[in-house]
């Protein structure tokens, strides 16, 4: 935790600082060779951004969650595939273990994922499961001190650099639903855990995806996360609450620079004897995406600071989750409409960021499951 504002200032100008001239000017050339390069997963090594949400005492920076999304609300202002590599150590891969993993999974594996020494992933997705996230048949069978491990996993980000997953499986085959999955961490070297091809992705080239395969995979008992099974659904969707929230962070972020894009190019392009900024049909969606990103802000702001506070933030998290990355659409389709033709070809970072940005309202549990989650969670609070 940042303990003065004058610390966490310098934190965020020189995040800000790194963004603009180490991330910014890569960004054609991750997109081009599919891969961020050595020197730069270096300088995010040395800056601490493996770890800024692992507590100090294993090794990271410790960051509430308000400090946490104004990082990702200058880290997303870049390509997404930059903050997609630092994302999962920070997230989803290291926060099960975080969460709900006993002391000893906790001080031998988060030094090591807040350094960057290790890459960790979040393994919940299967070929039949992905919304119905409770239905997945990945299963865990106990055998003597080892569970051994069958199934797939599909769409996993940063699979192909991970040294650990968490991994969601069924230990009790005769429970169909939610209280029979449990949580395990799985290092990339155990016998039995493959990986598949790498996804061709719509975009955010240079963020990797593939299925990740477990046959016979024996994985230590020591690695079920907690040492307690049947709570895996439990720590998946706790990790995902806070997730949801980075992710809607992230998407002010991307739509804060579209926009910026956008704006400067409205004030560069002349059509009709003046700036396009001039004209008041262009004017008002610039107006309009202002307006969304800064309520989208106070939204992800307040919910960060709730979550400080202790608050239980399901709802707050996918409110903000749902509004943000539909607002990060939006954003998205006005800046290439104002780009117009030069919207369309990828000389304008625009054109990548419309794809990029699509993800979001997607992975992280979808526009329709945040509907969903919100409405259940109002329907279940009313009727107490
Ligand atoms: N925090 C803690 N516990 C939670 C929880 C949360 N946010 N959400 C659900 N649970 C608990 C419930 O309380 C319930 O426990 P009990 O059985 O003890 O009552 C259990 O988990 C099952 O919950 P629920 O009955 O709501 O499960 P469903 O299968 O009906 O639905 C949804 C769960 C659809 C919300 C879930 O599957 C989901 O989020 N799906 C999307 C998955 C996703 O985001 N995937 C993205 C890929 S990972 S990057």
């Amino acid at each position: 935790m940042i303990r003065d504002q004058e610390t966490l200032n310098v934190l965020l100008s020189s995040l800000s600082r790194f963004v603009r001239e180490r991330l910014m000017p890569n960004e054609s050339l991750v997109a081009e060779s599919d891969r961020i390069p050595d020197d730069i997963v270096g300088e995010m090594k040395s800056l601490g951004l493996f770890g800024f949400t692992i507590p100090e005492q294993y090794g990271g920076l410790g960051l509430t969650m308000e400090e946490e999304v104004m990082v990702a609300f200058e880290l997303g202002q870049t390509s997404p595939a930059f903050r997609s590599l630092i994302g999962t150590n920070n997230g989803i891969g290291s926060q099960g273990i975080l969460m709900d993993g006993t002391e000893t999974q906790k001080q031998y594996f988060l030094p090591r994922l807040a350094s960057g020494e290790l890459v960790g992933s979040f393994a919940l997705t299967e070929p039949g499961s992905g919304s119905d996230a409770a239905s997945l048949s990945c299963s865990a069978v106990r055998d003597g001190e080892h569970y051994v491990l069958n199934g797939t996993k599909r769409y996993i980000t940063n699979a192909p650099e991970a040294g650990i997953f968490t991994v969601m499986a069924r230990t009790d085959p005769a429970n169909k639903s939610a209280g029979g999955i449990s949580a395990f961490i799985v290092e990339r070297e155990t016998p039995g855990l493959s990986l598949g091809k790498w996804d061709v992705k719509m975009g955010q080239k240079g963020a990797h995806t593939c299925d990740v395969n477990f046959e016979n995979c024996r994985v230590p008992a020591a690695n079920l996360i907690g040492g307690k099974e049947g709570v895996g659904f439990k720590t998946a969707m706790r990790v995902l609450d806070k997730g949801r929230l980075h992710i809607a962070a992230v998407c002010v972020a991307a739509a804060t620079r579209m926009l910026d894009d956008a704006l400067r190019y409205a004030m560069e392009r002349q059509q009709f004897g003046k700036p396009i900024a001039e004209f008041q049909l262009i004017q008002a969606m610039l107006a309009d995406s202002k307006a969304e990103i800064y309520a989208a802000r106070c939204m992800v702001l307040d919910a960060a600071k709730r979550r400080d506070a202790g608050d239980d933030v399901a709802t707050e998290a996918s409110c903000c989750k749902l509004f943000a990355s539909e607002m990060c659409g939006r954003v998205a389709d006005r800046a290439v409409q104002i780009h117009g033709g030069a919207g369309y070809v990828s000389d304008y970072a625009i054109e990548r960021f419309y794809r990029d940005v699509r993800l979001f309202r997607i992975y992280e549990g979808t526009t329709q499951i945040q509907q969903l989650v919100i409405a259940r969670n109002m329907i279940r609070a009313a009727k107490h």
